[in-house]
């Protein structure tokens, strides 16, 4: 690994760094929560990542939902609101022009907040579900998020089940298509960014370790090294809305050039 690059101590591209941007074909980028940070997102694990007196990870859970429905509707209902007002990021918008500059881009995000789609990505791959979707654990149907009013108390279907957001939580089955284009985008790409993910949840953590395997030049965007920083070829030191203009400005006046 070389590095850290830390913003504010000259360029914070490394030369090696410049010349995979210049001559990528395919880039691929996993997002996690310090992508939305900086929208005031609260992220899962950093501090002030805590909802209330609860562990994020004890209530992204089934258990938790079947123990106590009310307390983890009452979490996404929040969360949901939160979202609901902030703005993408310069984070979020570098990444939505990354889309146009290189011949194949893969957005895989492990997040549900749709900022990604907002900010202009025209195609993300969502690999933990979206708050915005709802559905009935009996009956299947499926709900916008407009439908559920912001309360403390878990809805019901019709059908007298109960409406759970349409994520995936701990101990759950990623959506297969999309874990499959994660995964295929991981082995062929050239460049594969992991941007604001402590890197600690699994499938979504080993895309890295598959992309490097497979040859890319794998860079970490992060303030602080996540669990798998030793594993990476390069990590830049930085806030990725600071960060990523700066990178996407380097490949954009390389592809001018070409
Ligand atoms: C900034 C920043 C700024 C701050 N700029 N950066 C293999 C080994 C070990 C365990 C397992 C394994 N395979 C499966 C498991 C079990 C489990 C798992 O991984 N557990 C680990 C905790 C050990 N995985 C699962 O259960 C998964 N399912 C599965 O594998 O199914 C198959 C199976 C089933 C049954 C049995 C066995 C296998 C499902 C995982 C689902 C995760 N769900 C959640 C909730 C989603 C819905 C919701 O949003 O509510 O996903 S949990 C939560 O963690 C959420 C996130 O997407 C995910 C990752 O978090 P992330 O994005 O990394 O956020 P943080 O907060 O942790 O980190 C933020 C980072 O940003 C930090 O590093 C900051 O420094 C940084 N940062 N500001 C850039 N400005
Ligand atoms: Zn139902």
């Amino acid at each position: 690994m070389t590095g850290p690059f830390t913003p504010g101590s000259g360029s914070m591209i490394s030369p090696t760094l410049e010349d995979v941007l210049a001559r990528a074909r395919h880039v691929a980028v996993l997002t996690g929560a310090g992508v939305s940070a900086e929208s005031g997102v609260p992220t899962f694990r950093s501090a002030g990542g805590l909802w209330e007196k609860y562990d994020p990870q004890q209530l992204a859970t089934y258990e938790a939902f079947s123990q106590d429905p009310d307390l983890v509707w009452s979490w996404y209902s929040w969360r949901r609101e939160t979202i609901r007002g902030v703005e993408p990021n310069p984070g979020h918008y570098a990444l939505a022009e990354a889309a146009s500059l290189f011949e194949r881009f893969s957005l895989i995000t492990q997040n549900v907040d749709n900022l990604h789609r907002r900010a202009g990505n025209p195609e993300v791959h969502e690999l933990h579900g979206n708050i915005e979707r709802l559905r009935c654990i009996d009956c299947g149907t499926f709900f916008h998020g407009d439908e559920a009013p912001p309360s403390k108390q878990a809805q019901r279907c019709k059908c007298g089940g109960l409406i759970r957001p349409d994520v995936v939580w701990f101990g759950e089955m990623l959506p297969a298509n999309e874990l499959q284009f994660a995964q295929q985008a991981a082995a062929n790409c050239d460049l594969f960014l992991s941007v604001g993910t402590a890197a600690m949840v699994y499938p979504a953590a080993m895309l890295p370790l598959t992309a490097r395997q497979h040859g890319a030049y794998v860079v970490e965007i992060n303030p602080e090294p996540s669990a798998l920083a030793h594993e990476m070829d390069e990590c830049i030191a930085g806030a990725s809305g600071a960060v990523l203009p700066v990178l996407i400005d380097t490949a954009r006046r390389h592809r001018s050039m070409t």
